[in-house]
């Protein structure tokens, strides 16, 4: 075989492999949002995060959210090879204080990820276009994003795979009116009430 006939057929061969190999890890994730901690309206609802093409498209649809804007984000573990984050019970409320802070969902949920912004694969946490509910209590949210942009920076970020199916997604920020006490921990800076976690979904490959 001519070396550049060789060559062709090499790539040929492999630069398919090489275009499914992208893809083959993602699959399209589900999960069904219950509530966490008892601090406002029960919230329900679902979120998808699913592979068209090139692009992931994420969704999220839920009811009974308190009025306004809410962070919500996929957490989960940052390892080569992270376990399956779960979502908290009220076991995970460490300090006994009767909410289950952000600081106390490292050991089921791991850290936060992918922030639900106007732009996921910037990682950036702080933003002011989390999705927003209304005064009915429904909350809505889609973002289609590259997904090879997105691996790659949840790798170079947190050293971890998109493993989509062993993440949690987190809905969080409690009612205006909510009593929150003084031992609920949050991330420098922000107010505890803005930061604890009122809903969780855990994410798990859709039936096909
Ligand atoms: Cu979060």
């Amino acid at each position: 075989m001519h070396p550049a006939t060789f060559f062709a057929t090499l790539l040929a061969s492999v630069l398919p492999l090489a275009a499914a190999a992208q893809t083959a890890d993602i699959t399209a994730v589900s999960g069904d949002v219950t509530p966490l901690n008892d601090l406002g309206p029960e919230i329900s609802g679902t979120v998808s995060l699913a592979p068209q093409g090139d692009d992931l498209v994420i969704t999220l649809n839920v009811e009974g959210a308190a009025p306004g804007m809410h962070l919500a984000h996929v957490h989960g573990f940052a390892t080569q090879e992270p376990d399956d984050a779960t979502c908290p019970d009220m076991s995970a409320d460490a300090n006994g204080d009767g909410v289950v802070d952000l600081i106390e969902t490292r050991d089921t949920s791991g850290v936060t990820m992918i922030p639900f912004t106007d732009a996921p694969v910037s990682l950036r946490i702080d933003a002011d276009t989390y999705p927003e509910a209304g005064r009915d209590g429904r909350l809505s949210y889609a973002q289609t994003v590259p997904i090879a942009q997105l691996r790659n920076m949840v790798e170079a970020r947190f050293g971890t795979p998109l493993a989509l199916d062993r993440r949690v997604v987190f809905i969080h920020g409690v009612p205006d009116g909510a009593e929150l006490p003084d031992s609920v921990q949050s991330l420098e800076g922000v107010p505890a009430r803005v930061t604890v976690p009122v809903a969780c979904a855990e994410l798990v490959a859709a039936e096909s």
